[in-house]
């Protein structure tokens, strides 16, 4: 048998090893095995009379303490990751607010409005006037409204009415509507509490409420306000892998999910002083990459490489060639200070909520954002003299180009042309069968599902081998754009109707949408796909799906569960969060299903997922009568208007 091409990380692993560094993989080894109440959710310790575990199997126990049963604890777990997931995002989302209105009130010099167009767009939405007024008040109450939702007394979210009204309906029928965020996520814990809400199937609709305050609140605020003061993403090439790490240039990785800090890296790289000072030092330039979802957003708005993703952050220290490692917060793992004591890298960290024992610290404010950027780079061009040279090692393999910066704008703009921007060509597709369906690909990377294993790449080839179009956010963006995925010559790889169509539009059949908070475009996109006409009248009868083959966080979980609040049919892969509590598995695989009109599926098998997948896509084909030859419905003006969204985006100039 031939033997296959190791990829860059393999090499990386290999080179590890040699040196006898720890991976996460080793520490991951070393946890097994894991505990199984905690696998089966089936421990409590949300009050000291625990902590209370559950026996699913044997004579043992089968009530905590207080008498608390296995759906509770499963169903309590569930909403706590769903609240967690959820204040992530938002909180990430609540520093772009507060951005936005610094930027706009000018107290913070680094930063400016650079999408005025989607400004407007986000005002009209927020019921904001933008006649005759400045663009800079515009922001500062875009800001402060946006702000508001975090902590406003009354109503429900702002952004939900950009989903269809059949969906608005079914939120409110269920009464889960979301309020303000912070409440959500503050209810949320409470409701858990010991002696809380004890009803598995209440507790779940909580989960759905704080989830859909993630998707439609705290994760589209921040791609939306990231938008505004960075730029919506449009197609833009980049370059992925370990590889984009150059032995002659000072290098330096922005790591973690938060880009403003980031962004301002971005331009202190271009200073021409900075590249004087490298080239002083004996390097000629200065290389930035990225890692995880701050990778993600710096791709898909300025072209800058992708270093790798969630399990590939020790990897990348590995190579010795790193000058610093700069972190903000979330899925910044504590291993790297231990990595970094075996070179000269600096792990520099820059947010006071955020720090790690053992890393430097570089505090970053927003009115002083240049000042701490150009800082950071300079720490880095001084350390580049301590490199030890006989230690580094960059994998040899290619760096595969990448064409990411798929907003749901540009799809929309690519697909429809210039002049009429239209998801109208995307539904004929797909009503016409040369798409058969879409997927959503998003999540993180994980050693459960095995050593480097190239899941979510086998997962979207399978996909567009067989005509579907994927999208993918996240570390699972991160890991197709590693195999090559994210360019349009990948057209060969599609069966002959998505060949097609990305040969006429000139697109990669894997769509690369930025980080996890930006599913939140996926949300719009398919909310756009129902307004646009025949393919059904809520997301809930749309044939798309979505999938994390190989979820970590409770970030995770808190798309998995906005997405099926929203209506889309979603797979995870490895163990489901609930296992041990078969009510609970149910209501989530089945019965949630007759609540909102999707389900969630979990699936350890993860060579099944493309084919539950697709399976389920076809059955929505079928049900859509649009697997069978028949007349298309052709719609005149007066139809298209009634159909038109709430929250149009300004109109093109
Ligand atoms: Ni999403 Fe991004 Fe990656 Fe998972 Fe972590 S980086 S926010 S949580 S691991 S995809
Ligand atoms: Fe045990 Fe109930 Fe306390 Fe949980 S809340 S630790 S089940 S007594």
């Amino acid at each position: 048998m031939e033997e296959k091409k190791k990829t860059a990380d393999e090499i990386m692993l290999d080179r590890m090893k040699e040196m006898k560094m720890e991976t996460m993989y080793d520490r991951y080894q070393a946890q097994l095995p894991q505990c199984g109440y905690g696998s089966l959710a089936l421990c409590c310790r949300h009050c000291n009379y625990g902590p209370c575990n559950i026996d699913p199997f044997g004579k043992g126990p089968k009530k905590g303490v207080c008498g608390a049963d296995a759906n509770t604890f499963a169903a309590r777990h569930f909403l706590r990751m769903s609240g967690a997931g959820t204040a992530c995002h938002s909180d990430h989302a609540r520093a772009a607010a507060h951005l936005l209105v610094a930027t706009a009130r000018g107290e913070a010099p680094g930063y400016r409005i650079k999408d005025v167009e989607k400004l407007m767009m986000v005002a009209e939405c927020f019921g904001i006037k933008t006649k005759d007024r400045k663009i800079n008040e515009i922001a500062e109450e875009v800001g402060e409204m946006a702000l508001m939702e975090f902590g406003k007394p009354y109503g429900t979210l702002l952004f939900l009415k950009r989903a269809p009204e059949s969906r608005q309906k079914v939120w409110e029928k269920l009464g889960i509507a979301p309020r303000a965020i912070d409440r959500e996520v503050t209810e949320s814990l409470h409701r858990t509490g010991m002696g809380g809400d004890q009803d598995y199937r209440n507790l779940t609709l909580q989960a759905m409420r704080v989830a859909l305050a993630d998707g439609w609140g705290g994760c589209m605020i921040a791609t939306e306000l990231q938008d505004i003061m960075f730029g919506t993403p449009k197609p833009t090439a980049g370059r992925s892998n370990l590889g984009v790490i150059k032995k002659d240039h000072v290098n330096i990785i922005v790591h973690g999910h938060e880009p403003q800090l980031a962004e301002a890296i971005v331009l202190a790289c271009g200073d021409p002083e900075v590249t004087k000072a490298a080239q002083a030092v004996g390097a000629k330039g200065i290389v930035l990459s990225g890692l995880c979802c701050t990778a993600n957003e710096l791709l898909v708005r300025h072209g800058i490489p992708m270093a790798g993703h969630m399990t590939i952050q020790e990897a990348a220290i590995a190579t010795g060639a790193v000058e610093a490692m700069v972190v903000d917060i979330q899925c910044v793992m504590q291993s790297l200070a231990e990595a970094a004591k075996s070179f000269h890298t600096k792990l520099i960290t820059t947010l006071s909520k955020a720090k790690i024992f053992g890393a430097e610290h570089v505090e970053f404010e927003e009115e002083h954002a240049t000042e701490a950027a150009k800082k950071i780079v300079m720490m880095a061009v001084a350390n580049y003299k301590n490199r030890d040279k006989e230690k580094v090692f960059i994998p040899a393999s290619a760096e595969p180009n990448i064409v990411a910066g798929f907003s749901h704008e540009t799809i929309k703009y690519m697909l429809g042309g210039r002049y009429r921007a239209s998801y109208r060509p995307l539904n004929d597709n797909i009503i016409n069968g040369r798409i058969r369906g879409v997927v959503g690909i998003a999540g993180c990377t994980s050693p459960k599902a095995g050593v480097c294993e190239p899941s979510y790449i086998n997962l979207a080839r399978e996909l567009i081998a067989n005509n579907f179009l994927v999208v993918a956010t996240g570390c699972a963006a991160g890991q197709c754009a590693s195999d090559g995925l994210m360019v349009p010559e990948m057209k060969d790889a599609c069966g002959q109707g998505l060949r097609e169509v990305c040969e006429a539009v000139g697109i990669p059949p894997v769509l690369h949408s930025g980080a996890c908070v930006d599913n939140s475009r996926i949300l719009i996109a398919v909310s756009e796909m129902v307004k646009e006409g025949g393919l059904g009248n809520d997301i809930s009868e749309l044939p798309v799906a979505g999938a994390c083959t190989e979820w970590m966080s409770e970030k995770a979980i808190a798309i998995g569960q906005f997405l099926v609040a929203s209506g889309i049919y979603t797979v995870f892969g490895m163990n489901s969060p609930v296992a041990g509590a078969p009510d609970m598995q149910r209501l989530l695989t089945k019965e949630m299903e007759e609540m909102c009109g999707a389900r969630w599926d979990f699936e350890s098998d993860l060579k099944k997922i493309g084919k539950m997948l697709m399976d389920h896509i076809e059955k929505k084909r079928d049900a859509l009568g649009i697997n069978e030859k028949k007349e298309r419905k052709l719609y005149d003006m007066a139809e298209r208007r009634a159909l038109e969204r709430e929250c149009k985006p300004a109109a093109h100039h």
